[in-house]
Formats: C-alpha cells, sequence, structure tokens
C-alpha cells in the first residue's frame, strides 16, 4: 500500500472488481438535455429546498424528489413521505429519460430488474458538501442505488462499512453515472465541498439524481 496513491487520475481503479458496483463515465452525456428539462419541470411542481437535519443543522445542499415518495429530513427524523411537505401535493412523477438511463445503468450493474420507485435530486452550490453517511431509509438494502452527475465535478467520497475507514477521493463528472450495490450498498459516503466553477450548460451548480427502490 502507498500513502501517496493518486486515485484523482484512475477513479476506475479502485471500483474495480465490486461486485454489484458498476461506473459508468458519461453514460448520461446523450441524455443531458432531456435530464436538464426533467429536472426543470420536477423543480416547478416541487421546488429545491434545503432541509433541517433532526440535529437542527440547515443542509448546504437543496434538494427535491420525484416518484412515488420522497426523501425527507427535519427535525423528527429522515424518512420517506409520499406527499411533499412543502406543498402537501404528491411529489412529480419519474420522468421517463431518467427511468430509461437508469435501468441501463442498473442492468450494467448486473441489476435488469432494478425497478426504482423514487429519485432524489440534489442540488450543489458551490461550496455546498455532504457529510459521510449510509442511505438505510429504504427498505430492501438488496436493491442498488443509481447516481447520476451533471454540471460541476466533485470528489465524491467512498468509505467502507465503518464510518471510520478512511474514504477514497473518486472525481465525479458531469454525466457520470453510477450504480452502487452489493457490499458497497452501506458503505459510507459524502461530497467534498464543491469548488467554485461555472459549468458549459448547467452553470454555477451541480445536480445529483439518486434512483432508488425506497418502499
Ligand atoms: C454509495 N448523494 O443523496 S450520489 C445521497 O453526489 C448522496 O449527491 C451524493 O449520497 C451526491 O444520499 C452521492 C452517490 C451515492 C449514492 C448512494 C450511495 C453513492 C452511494 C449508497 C451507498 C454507497
Ligand atoms: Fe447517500
Amino acid at each position: 500500500m502507498t500513502l501517496t496513491r493518486d486515485l484523482f487520475d484512475e477513479p476506475a481503479a479502485d471500483l474495480a472488481g465490486r461486485p454489484g458496483l458498476a461506473y459508468l463515465p458519461g453514460l448520461a452525456l446523450p441524455f443531458e438535455q432531456p435530464l436538464l428539462a426533467a429536472i426543470a419541470e420536477v423543480a416547478a411542481a416541487a421546488p429545491f429546498r434545503h432541509m433541517v437535519t433532526p440535529g437542527g443543522q440547515r443542509m448546504s445542499v437543496a434538494m427535491t424528489n420525484c416518484g412515488q415518495a420522497g426523501w425527507v429530513t427535519d427535525r423528527k427524523g429522515y424518512r420517506y413521505e409520499a406527499l411533499d411537505p412543502e406543498t402537501g401535493r404528491p411529489w412529480p412523477a419519474l420522468p421517463p429519460c431518467v427511468l430509461q438511463l437508469a435501468a441501463r445503468a442498473a442492468a450494467e450493474a448486473g441489476f435488469p430488474a432494478f425497478r426504482p420507485d423514487v429519485c432524489l435530486i440534489n442540488r450543489y452550490p458551490p461550496g455546498a458538501r455532504m457529510s459521510l453517511h449510509q442511505d438505510r431509509d429504504e427498505r430492501d438494502f438488496s436493491a442498488p442505488i443509481v447516481s447520476i452527475s451533471l454540471g460541476l465535478g466533485a470528489t465524491f467520497l467512498f468509505g467502507g462499512l465503518k464510518r471510520s475507514d478512511r474514504p477514497y477521493r473518486l472525481p465525479l463528472a458531469h454525466g457520470d453515472v453510477v450504480v452502487w450495490g452489493g457490499a458497497t450498498r452501506l458503505a459510507f459516503h459524502g461530497v467534498a465541498p464543491l469548488p467554485d466553477g461555472c459549468h458549459r450548460t448547467v452553470g454555477r451548480m451541480r445536480l445529483n439524481l439518486t434512483l432508488r427502490r425506497a418502499l
């Protein structure tokens, strides 16, 4: 083991050989315009908002959802809710282009039967971050999570099954798709503070969609 291993040049190196995990750089690029239009349409009905953690911290990432339920957090805790607490209405439906891309990605990772019911959409302004956490509010951890990154690049922190496991730093760029299944499904993960910049088509932000089987 070397202390100076530079993962920035070879993100795939540390993702190789893990069953259920697939790193699919650029898979979303052909869908860029429909994806951005779909996100805008979702946000028009269910606006991005900064939620509050159970500990009372306002999240630096703004979030919204589409699908049969949405992930929410407030002083009462983390959970999936069928109605958007901000509007009282159901979350917008999952856009077909999002479902299509997720199905293609999941199949590549060995999950041809993946049927997501929820999509959490994260919007990172420069400086926003997501601290190390596990995603465990979903009912069935045998289903993978498919993530789609758009806009500014970010350093994704990919840890182990214990919070104390030192995370790998993996760059995620515009159009990258990752499928997190199998043993990585419950790995600790997060996102380092977003560097400032301006993406050609997306602007001064990063967008991340995570497709989940939550219910
Ligand atoms: C690895 N979002 O919304 S996506 C989240 O970039 C979240 O916005 C990050 O973590 C983002 O919960 C990371 C990639 C991701 C999502 C879920 C995972 C990686 C994962 C679950 C298990 C292991
Ligand atoms: Fe997560």
